[in-house]
């Protein structure tokens, strides 16, 4: 692939800790998931160059992997000032989580961040609905009011994940994007049919353990059949 063809895209990945930030990265650019991850301290950097079809461009996400837990707030400050993606992720089976999101990363994102920002919330853990503490429709939403792109995630069985970052890039290569049954009909865009990205898998992690493969899935998805649902607003 010519380099100079390609769209360099600056992605981080917010939220409290455990809710699975490192975990959706890997699932991404490494195909991998890890159910002893280790707590991120610090921050980490991955990339994933993937062609988007329906544009006819590559973007090179330059994808930051940033620690939940409260101590690292000021730091993972550095990461959102000039990022043009944030991924906004909590928890479903943990309320406290979406809280957050809503009263703290969402407002710290937008104060602190470029102003056309393009903000996604991954509700993750969607494997684990059975167990599920926040509404999804209310997240689902709290997304739409806030502009935010809402996907429900599970970075253990890959549900979510590549449609996540593909509908960020798309965004991020056009902002009147729009994905499924929530934008005006002329703006929709069929990505049911177009999933053919050409994931270059020209992927690479630096200075970051915790993407060891541990656990090679075994591309089960039919765990998360409770429901079908839509995958985002915008
Ligand atoms: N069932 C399930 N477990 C997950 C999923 N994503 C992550 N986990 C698990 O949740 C725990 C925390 O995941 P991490 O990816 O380390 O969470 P994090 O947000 O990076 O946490 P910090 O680095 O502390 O901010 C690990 O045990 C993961 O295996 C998921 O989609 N489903
Ligand atoms: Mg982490």
């Amino acid at each position: 692939m010519n380099e100079e063809n390609i769209i360099n895209c600056k992605i981080v990945l917010l939220g409290e800790t455990s809710v699975g930030k490192t975990s959706i990265i890997s699932r991404y650019v490494h195909n991998t998931f890890d159910p002893n991850s280790l707590t991120t301290t610090g921050a980490s950097y991955a990339y994933k160059i993937i062609y988007l079809e329906q544009y006819n461009k590559s973007i090179k996400f330059e994808i930051w992997d940033t620690a939940g837990q409260e101590r690292y707030r000021a730091l993972t400050k550095i990461f959102y000032k000039n990022a043009s993606i944030a991924i906004l992720c909590y928890d479903i089976t943990k309320l406290d989580t979406f809280y957050e999101i809503k009263n703290y990363w969402f407002n710290q994102v937008k104060d602190n961040s470029p102003n056309d920002i393009i903000i996604a919330i991954a509700a993750n853990k969607s494997d684990l609905y059975e167990i599920e503490q926040v509404n999804e429709e209310e997240a689902r939403n709290y997304a739409k009011n806030v502009g935010a792109i809402f996907f429900t995630t599970s970075a253990m069985n890959s549900s979510g994940i590549e449609e996540l970052f593909k509908a960020v890039g798309s965004k991020f290569i056009d902002p009147n994007f729009c994905y499924e049954d929530d934008c005006d009909d002329d703006k929709k865009v069929n990505n049911q049919n177009n999933n053919n990205e050409n994931n270059d898998n020209n992927s690479q992690n630096e200075n970051d353990n915790n993407y060891n493969n541990n656990f090679k899935l075994s591309n089960d998805k039919n765990i998360n059949l409770k429901k079908k649902k839509k995958c985002c607003n915008i």
